[in-house]
């Protein structure tokens, strides 16, 4: 980096790009599956053309504008299908078929650049690969006049091997800025990340508006106070109150970038435990009489939802809500750690249980997200939830994300479940990332980035129809020692640029070693870019 920007001061142009060049190498994240080197750059003129079709636009005009950044210069967007000399052709080939969803070709010459691919995601997929190509220096806000801007020549060919390529994100223990969740999404974009789950709800904080019940925002948005520290240093509280809510226009515009960025945006709304916001909001949904208030503690509650059909219907009057906001096919309903001393406590909860005809406090769980599952399904949606979905019996239409380990994940897809692997032990970048006393108090833990990297996703014993199972993987960012982005960012990065390459990158294409060269790079960037990591 230093080396970059000291010859992009003192060193003749040209002399300049090539030995940035040489610097840079081909250091993509993730991975591709194919990657060729080939003789020669291709170096961008100020009259370097983007040819593109009408479905590739958009990926278009993002990479004018990315490539205008670096460069100085107003690359000129033209419709076109034929590649061309001097230009970056961006066109959809349905005859690549066989790269699916989300693959594409890139190919650098001397001559051109041409990016093809069977979907709008995958000519996305091809501008990030190309825009990695070039030294990180491109990314600075401030144009170096006077630099030929140039990229390697090589043909890369690239899927990804999973289609669950994820980051969630908890904003409910703290409410995180949308200028910030923007950034992030940007971010996840350059690494091939394609959905981004929201934990709206949980009990120290509602952040999503319900038209319906504004009081889920307007009480349950906000708690008088935040234990300081971990329960066990006794530090008590900081007496500030922590508020925040998105509302719906605040979503619709989340959902519209994320989604011009071909990333997914699954909501997560925690029922029926993790829900001590809500029943402080309205306390007719709780078990027990008399006012709680909004959560100011970690951990697991006691206060969960009861199961009466007014609660049930309630529910689903939100979930109605989510289900405009959100396109996604899935749905995440949480259904994580749920206590059942107040069923067992309560007389309705007993009777309730009678009348189902159910033998125990878990088939009353498994029966509630049963009807969630049926209210999903009868909207042409897919319900997600926490592994512990799966006690009591699952419900039918369900995904299971395994986080206690990969148990979880093996029972519901030998059941004939999807599933989408995020065991603590490889996934919670909630957890210390190393073992320096320096770093920022986390929850506990440990998950170096090796650790990550190393994670494989398909249990060695699955036959290959059970392996078909698996979605793919995901992140987890829980939020309640993370308090702002900037903190967020560095839980995140670089361990998420590790998990976007289990996600993506063929296992046997894998190697450490290799990615953290890569990784260098990618530092490189980030540091240009503001976004914080370790
Ligand atoms: C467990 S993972 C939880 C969250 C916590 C997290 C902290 C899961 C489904 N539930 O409520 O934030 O641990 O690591």
């Amino acid at each position: 980096m230093r080396l970059i920007i000291l010859c992009i001061l003192v060193a003749p142009a040209l002399v300049l790009t090539s030995f940035c060049a040489a610097v840079n190498g081909v250091a993509v994240i993730p991975q591709p599956s194919v990657l060729t080197p080939a003789e020669g750059v291709f170096a961008f003129k100020p009259d370097t053309a983007i040819l593109t079709d009408p479905a590739s636009r958009l990926s278009a005009q993002m990479l004018s504008r990315a490539l205008g950044a670096a460069t100085g210069y107003d690359l000129n967007i033209s419709p076109g299908k034929a590649a061309k000399n001097n230009a970056i052709l961006l066109v959809i080939d349905p005859g690549l078929g066989r790269l699916g969803e989300e693959g594409y070709l890139l190919e650098v010459t001397p001559r051109r650049i041409v990016i093809r691919a069977p979907k709008p995601a995958g000519v996305f997929y091809g501008t990030q690969s190309l825009g990695q190509l070039l030294p990180p220096a491109a990314y600075s806000p401030s144009v170096r006049r006077g630099v030929i801007w140039q990229v390697p020549c090589l043909k890369i060919e690239d899927s990804p091997r999973f289609s669950w390529r994820g980051a969630q994100v908890d904003v409910a223990r703290h409410f995180m800025p949308k200028a910030g969740l923007y950034r992030f999404i940007d971010s996840m974009a350059m690494l091939k990340l394609n959905v981004l789950q929201f934990h709206f709800t949980d009990d120290q904080g509602w952040r999503i508006e319900i038209r319906k019940y504004p009081r889920l925002t307007e009480v349950g948005g906000v708690r008088r106070e935040t234990r300081l520290g971990h329960e066990r240093e006794k530090k008590g509280f900081d007496g500030t109150p922590h508020r925040g809510y998105y509302s719906q226009d605040d979503l619709r515009d989340i959902v519209a970038y994320a989604g011009e960025r071909f990333i997914t945006i699954i909501p997560e709304i925690e029922m029926p435990g993790h829900a001590q916001a809500a029943i402080a909001a309205y306390p007719e949904l709780g078990n027990t009489t008399g006012q709680i208030e909004v959560s100011g503690v970690w951990g697991i509650h006691n206060h969960v939802f009861n199961v009466e059909e007014k609660t049930i219907l309630f529910l689903q009057d939100v979930l109605a809500e989510v289900l405009e906001l959100f396109p996604s096919k899935f749905i995440h309903v949480g259904g994580d750690e749920v206590r059942k001393d107040e069923w067992k406590a309560s007389p309705a909860a007993q009777a309730r249980m009678k009348e189902l005809g159910l033998k125990n406090e878990n088939e009353l769980q498994s029966y509630f997200i049963r009807r969630m599952d049926q209210f999903l399904t009868s909207k042409g949606r897919r319900l997600v939830g926490w592994d512990e979905i799966l006690e009591g019996g699952l419900a039918p239409g369900a995904t299971v994300m395994s986080w206690r380990g990969i148990k979880g994940g093996i029972e519901a897809a030998r059941a004939g479940h999807d599933v989408v692997m995020t065991p603590t032990d490889f996934t919670y970048l909630d957890y210390y990332q190393s073992k320096d006393p320096g770093e920022p108090l986390a929850i506990g833990g440990f998950l170096p980035l090796e650790k990550v990297y190393s994670f494989e996703p398909v249990p060695g014993e699955f036959t290959p129809a059970e392996a078909k199972r698996v979605l793919g993987t995901q992140g987890q960012i829980w939020t309640e020692y993370i308090p702002t982005m900037h903190h967020l960012e560095y839980m995140a990065f670089p361990r998420l640029a590790a998990l976007a390459e289990v996600a993506w990158t063929p296992a046997a294409q894998r190697d450490y070693v290799q990615f953290t060269g890569r990784l260098r790079v990618a530092e490189q960037r980030w540091r240009i870019l503001g976004v914080n990591f370790r």
